[in-house]
């Protein structure tokens, strides 16, 4: 694997039920690089471009509601294999099936409350991390601890 960013975002749900930190921790102890972060009440224009993929969907008229019906945190991690990578952190997007020790699997049980979103593909973590933040908004900067992480 190379060096990739994934758009890691915390739904309104796990903004609501207080688990911003405990989500946050779980990708910084894997060791991966966080180079953006943001609380942000997202407009439905914006869900809609996120989500385009699956607009044709029953579920996206309440996946836009849910998405836009309160802030959410924004975020772009950087590392090595870090896309596939925080999709197994994340867990299966149904949470009664995703595993225990995934963030869904211990912490949601509902697919349209399942707490967090993870770029699925190396190109639409660029697609999507261009597309929730602006320029000047994505710190350059190097953990002193990378040569621990990465030989
Ligand atoms: P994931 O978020 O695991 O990448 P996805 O891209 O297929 O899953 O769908 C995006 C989101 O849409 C998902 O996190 C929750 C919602 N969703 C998907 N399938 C659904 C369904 N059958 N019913 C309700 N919401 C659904
Ligand atoms: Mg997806």
């Amino acid at each position: 694997s190379s060096v990739e960013q994934s758009y890691i975002m915390i739904k309104p749900d796990g903004v609501q039920r207080g688990l911003v930190g405990e989500i946050i921790s779980r990708f910084e102890k894997k060791g991966f690089l966080l180079k953006g972060l943001k609380l942000f009440q997202c407009p439905k224009d914006l869900a809609q471009e996120h989500y385009k993929d699956l607009k044709d969907k029953p579920f996206f008229p309440g996946l836009i509601e849910y998405i836009t019906s309160g802030p959410v945190v924004c975020m772009a991690w950087e590392g090595v294999g870090v896309v596939a990578s925080a999709r197994k952190l994340i867990g299966a997007t149904n949470p009664l099936q995703a595993e225990p020790g995934t963030i869904r699997g211990d912490l949601a049980v509902q697919t349209g409350r399942n707490v967090v979103h993870g770029s699925d593909s190396p190109d639409n973590g660029k697609r999507e991390i261009a597309l929730w933040f602006k320029e000047g908004e994505l710190c350059e900067w190097e953990s002193v601890l990378t040569p621990w992480l990465i030989e």
